[in-house]
C-alpha cells in the first residue's frame, strides 16, 4: 500500500458557505439534514465535510465529486465507478484511511477520526451544489488597489527586475519576492489561500499570483519595495493564470482558469477588472457525446507567435485556443484530444505545445499555430511534467516529462527527422516507485533535475536527481543538507542559468536551497521565520520568455 504522508495539509478557513467561499454568516444551526439511506448529516457536518472535501479530496475527484484523476465519488456511481452508498461507511473508511496504490495519499494520522467518519457520511450524500459565480459576481470582489495612473513609470529602483524571484508559501496563502542577485527577501505578501502557481506579464513587471480560492493577486515590483495593486476572485476554485504576450498585447490581457465553476475568464492585465467569462462545460473529446459539467481548466499557456492562449479543459479532454483580440467575446477553437488534461508546456521552437493527459498516460502535441493535434503518445503511469523541460543530445530536440506513477523519464523528440513525436529514450531515477512532479534543464546548462516529492520513501522524496544532458547518465543524487527537513518540490534557475532554486517543504525545517549548477554545491539556504513551505518558484525573465 502506497503510503503517502501530508499532500495537502490542514488549512481550516473559520466559516464557508461552498468550498472555500468565506461569509461572514455564523455556522448553519444544526437543524436540516442532508439524508440518504441510513445516513444523516446536520447542516454545520455538511459544511465541515465540504471544507475538508475541497482542502484534500477535490483536485483529483472533482469538485462536484464526478471524477477525473481519481474516480467519482457519488452515492449512486456513475456507471464506471462505484456508487458510495455501495462501498458503505466501513468501504469508505478503509480507502480514506489507506489510500489506494492508484497513488490516492493514506489519510489516517492526517485527518482526526472523527473527521474520517465525517467524510464516510459526506461521501454517501449528494454533493452540494455550486453556486453561480458570473461576471457580476466577479466585478463585486474586484479591488483596485493603486489605480494605474497612480503608479511608477519607471522602476523606483536599481535592481535587476528579470532576475527576481516569487516563491510560493502555500500554507500561509503568501509570496516572497526575493531579488536572485542578492539573495535579499524584499517583501512577503498575503495573496490568498493556498497559492498555486506565478505568472509574469509580457513586460515582466507585474507578477500574478493564483490561489485555490480562485483569488488573483497582482503584484508590481517597480516600486522599492513590491506591492500590491490590484486583486479579484475569478471563481470559488482555481489553478492557472496566464497573460498576453503577443508581440502589441504586451501586458494588456490576462487570462484566468477557473476550477470551480468551470470556465475561462479574461481580464485587464493592468487592473485585473473582470471582461468577460466563457464557461467550459460541454461533450467530452472521445465522440461518445457526454455532457460534462464540471470542466475544470487545468494548465494555460501564452503563445509568442499569435494572440491567443492554449487552454486545457481537464475532464472533457479538450484543448482550447483562445483568440484574444476581443477579449469581450473572445473566439475558442476545441482540439479534441484525450482525458484528463493537466500540466504541460511548449517545445525549444515555442511553436509546439505538450500537455499531459494524465489519466490516461499520455502525452498530447498541439501545433499551435496550425490549430491543429500533431500526435497523442503514450508514455507512461500519470505523466507529470510540470511545464516540462527542453534539452539538446545526439538524440535530438527533446522534451521531457516525469511520471507521478512510475519511476521514469521519457524523452520526446520535438525536431523533425526519424523519430520526431516518439519517446526516443526513457531513464530511471534513483530508487523505486514513481512520485516525481517536476522536470528542469536549462538552455545554457549540461543538467537536467528531477524531484520525487510523492515518493512514498523519504530518502527518495527528500532529494532530487541531476542528469548529464548529453549522456542522460545520473549525475549524482543531492540530499537534502544538513539543518534542511522536507520534501524537495519545483526547480527554477536564475535568468543566468547557473543557479537553480530548490523547495524544501512538507518538513521540519523548509527552506528554499540554491545550488550553483556547475559545480552541484550548495551555495546557499534560504530559510527564516517566513520561508513556510515554500512551492513553486517563479523567475521573472524565465518566466516571461518561457526558458524550461
Ligand atoms: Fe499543482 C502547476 C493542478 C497539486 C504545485 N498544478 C499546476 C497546474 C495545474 C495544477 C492545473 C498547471 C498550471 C499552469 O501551468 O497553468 N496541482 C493541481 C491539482 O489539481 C493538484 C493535483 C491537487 C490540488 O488540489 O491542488 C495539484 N501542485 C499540487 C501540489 O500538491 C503541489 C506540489 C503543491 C501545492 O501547491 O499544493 C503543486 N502545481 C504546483 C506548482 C505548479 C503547479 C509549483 C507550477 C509548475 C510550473 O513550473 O509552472
Amino acid at each position: 500500500m502506497k503510503r503517502f504522508k501530508i499532500y495537502l495539509l490542514v488549512l481550516l478557513v473559520a466559516s464557508v458557505n461552498f468550498y472555500g467561499c468565506k461569509t461572514d454568516k455564523k455556522p448553519a444551526e444544526d437543524k436540516t439534514l442532508a439524508k440518504a439511506e441510513g445516513i444523516s448529516l446536520t447542516d454545520a457536518e455538511m459544511e465541515h465535510g465540504s471544507q475538508i472535501f475541497f482542502d484534500k479530496c477535490a483536485g483529483c475527484h472533482g469538485s462536484s465529486r464526478k471524477g477525473a484523476t481519481g474516480p467519482s465519488l457519488l452515492p449512486d456511481g456513475n456507471g464506471k465507478d462505484p456508487a458510495t452508498k455501495a462501498l458503505g461507511t466501513a468501504g469508505l473508511r478503509a480507502f480514506i484511511e489507506n489510500g489506494t496504490p492508484g497513488g490516492m495519499p493514506e489519510w489516517k494520522g492526517i485527518l482526526s477520526d472523527s473527521d474520517i467518519e465525517l467524510m464516510t457520511r459526506f461521501l454517501q450524500v449528494d454533493p452540494p451544489v455550486v453556486p453561480p459565480f458570473g461576471l457580476k459576481e466577479m466585478k463585486e470582489t474586484w479591488k483596485l488597489i493603486v489605480p494605474v495612473a497612480d503608479r511608477p513609470t519607471k522602476p523606483e529602483h536599481n535592481r535587476n527586475i528579470n532576475n527576481y524571484f516569487g516563491v510560493i508559501m502555500r500554507d500561509a496563502g503568501k509570496v516572497a519576492i526575493i531579488d536572485g542577485d542578492t539573495k535579499e527577501k524584499l517583501v512577503v505578501l498575503k495573496t490568498g489561500f493556498a497559492v498555486h502557481i506565478l505568472r509574469t506579464s509580457a513586460s515582466g513587471r507585474y507578477i500574478y499570483s493564483v490561489g485555490r480560492d480562485g483569488r488573483i493577486t497582482m503584484i508590481d515590483t517597480y516600486t522599492k519595495v513590491p506591492q500590491i495593486v490590484a486583486e479579484v476572485r475569478g471563481a470559488f476554485d482555481s489553478r492557472s493564470v496566464e497573460v498576453s504576450k503577443y508581440k502589441g498585447y504586451e501586458d494588456k490581457y490576462l487570462v484566468f482558469g477557473g476550477y470551480s465553476p468551470s470556465h475561462i475568464a479574461i481580464m485587464d492585465a493592468q487592473t485585473l477588472e473582470p471582461l468577460s467569462v466563457t464557461p467550459t462545460a460541454g461533450n467530452a473529446c472521445d465522440g461518445d457525446k457526454e455532457f460534462i459539467e464540471e470542466a475544470r481548466v487545468a494548465s494555460i499557456v501564452a503563445s509568442h507567435t499569435d494572440p491567443v492562449w492554449i487552454c486545457n479543459v481537464k475532464e472533457r479532454g479538450m484543448v482550447d485556443i483562445v483568440d484574444y483580440t476581443d477579449p469581450v467575446h473572445p473566439k475558442i477553437e476545441e482540439i479534441p484530444t484525450a482525458r484528463f488534461l493537466h500540466d504541460g508546456g511548449w517545445d525549444a521552437t515555442g511553436h509546439y505545445f505538450l500537455v499531459a493527459a494524465n489519466a490516461s498516460n499520455k502525452i498530447v502535441v498541439i501545433d499551435v499555430p496550425n490549430k491543429k493535434l500533431v500526435k497523442i503518445i503514450e508514455t507512461g503511469i500519470k505523466p507529470h511534467p510540470g511545464r516540462g523541460t527542453n534539452i539538446k543530445n545526439k538524440w535530438g530536440s527533446l522534451w521531457v516529462t516525469s511520471h507521478l506513477g512510475e519511476n521514469k523519464l521519457s524523452f520526446i523528440k520535438t525536431d523533425k527527422g526519424p523519430g520526431q513525436w516518439t519517446v526516443v529514450k526513457e531513464v530511471k531515477a534513483t530508487g523505486d516507485g514513481g512520485g516525481a512532479l517536476f522536470v528542469k534543464s536549462h538552455p545554457k546548462s549540461k543538467h537536467l533535475w528531477v524531484d520525487r516529492t510523492l515518493n512514498p520513501d523519504a530518502a527518495l522524496n527528500s532529494s532530487v536527481d541531476v542528469f548529464d544532458v548529453a549522456t542522460l547518465e545520473l549525475v549524482k543524487t543531492l540530499k537534502a543538507p544538513e539543518g534542511v527537513v522536507g520534501r524537495a518540490v519545483h526547480f527554477e534557475y536564475n535568468q543566468k542559468g547557473d543557479e537553480v532554486w530548490v523547495s524544501y517543504f512538507m518538513g521540519e525545517k523548509s527552506a528554499i536551497v540554491i545550488y550553483d549548477d556547475k559545480t552541484l554545491k550548495v551555495k546557499q539556504i534560504i530559510q527564516g521565520d517566513w520561508v513556510e513551505n515554500p512551492t513553486g518558484k517563479f523567475n521573472v525573465y524565465n518566466t516571461t520568455h518561457d526558458i524550461y
